[in-house]
C-alpha cells in the first residue's frame, strides 16, 4: 500500500470552481504497474498524520505548491503564486510518522525541496532571478547521477534526461542527506539517504513513465514496501 500525499487546488467543474484534493492519475498507474496498492492520502489536521501513516507501507510526496520560506529562514517573494501552509505542517507529520515507522520515502519535485526543509536544509526560493536554471523549460534537461548512489542503482544509469517544471531548488543540502543528482548548470536536483530508503527528486517522473527516470522510481518504492510487509 503506496501512500501519495494529494495535492490541494482549484478544480475547474462544469458547475463551477471547488476547492479540490488532486492527484494525477500518472501517480496510480505507475504505482499499479510496479505491483502496489496507491492510496491518496488528503491534506488534512497534522495531529491526524500518524493514524494515515499507519496504514501505508511506503510514502510518495507529490508535487505542487512551493514549500513556505519562512519553513527554511527565507522570505515570501511576489513570483510566489502558490503556497500552502496548512498542506506543509501537514506534510511536514506525514514525514515525521514516516520516519517513525522506518517508511521509504519517494518524494517528487516540491516533495525533494520538503524532504529537504524537513531535513534542516534550504531552498533557492525563486530560480529565475537567483541561479541560472532553465526550470520551467517545456521539455528536458541533463543529468548526472553519482555513480554508485543509491539512485543510479535504481535507475542503472548516470546519465538521463529529466522533466524541468519546478520554480524552487535545492540550496544547502539537509542533513543526512547526499546530493546525487545535477543539472549541466549544477543545480542538485536528486538527494537521497540510502541508511534510510529516502529518495528525492526535483523532477516528474510521473510524467515520463516511458523513460529512465521515470517508472524506475516507482518501481523501487514498491519493491521497497514490499520487502518490509514480506517477513
Ligand atoms: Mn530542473
Amino acid at each position: 500500500m503506496i501512500g501519495v500525499t494529494a495535492i490541494p487546488r482549484p478544480v475547474h467543474a462544469g458547475f463551477g470552481t471547488y476547492q479540490g484534493q488532486t492527484l494525477g492519475d500518472a501517480f496510480i498507474r505507475a504505482i499499479e504497474a510496479a505491483g502496489g496498492v496507491p492510496l491518496i492520502l488528503p491534506s488534512t489536521e497534522p495531529d491526524h498524520a500518524a493514524r494515515q501513516v499507519a496504514l501505508i507501507d511506503a510514502l510518495v510526496l507529490s508535487g505542487g505548491a512551493d514549500v513556505h520560506p519562512s519553513l527554511y529562514d527565507d522570505e515570501v517573494r511576489p513570483e510566489m503564486a502558490w503556497l500552502d501552509q496548512h498542506r506543509d505542517a501537514w506534510e511536514l507529520a506525514v514525514l515525521d510518522a514516516a520516519r517513525d515507522r522506518g517508511l521509504a520515502i519517494l518524494g517528487i519535485c516540491r516533495g525533494s525541496q520538503l524532504l529537504n526543509v524537513w531535513r534542516g536544509g534550504t531552498l533557492v526560493t525563486h530560480l529565475a532571478t537567483e541561479v541560472e536554471h532553465d526550470a520551467m523549460a517545456p521539455d528536458r534537461h541533463g543529468l548526472a547521477i553519482t555513480g554508485g548512489s543509491l539512485l543510479a542503482d535504481v535507475l542503472g544509469t548516470t546519465e538521463t534526461a529529466v522533466t524541468t517544471l519546478h520554480h524552487q531548488g535545492l540550496d544547502r543540502i539537509g542533513a543526512g542527506l547526499a546530493a546525487v543528482g545535477r543539472a549541466p548548470d549544477g543545480l542538485v536536483e536528486a538527494v537521497e539517504d540510502r541508511s534510510s530508503r529516502i529518495i528525492g527528486v526535483a523532477w516528474h517522473p510521473e510524467l515520463q513513465l516511458g523513460e529512465d527516470p521515470g517508472q524506475a522510481l516507482f518501481d523501487w518504492i514498491v519493491r521497497e514496501a514490499h520487502a518490509d510487509t514480506e517477513v
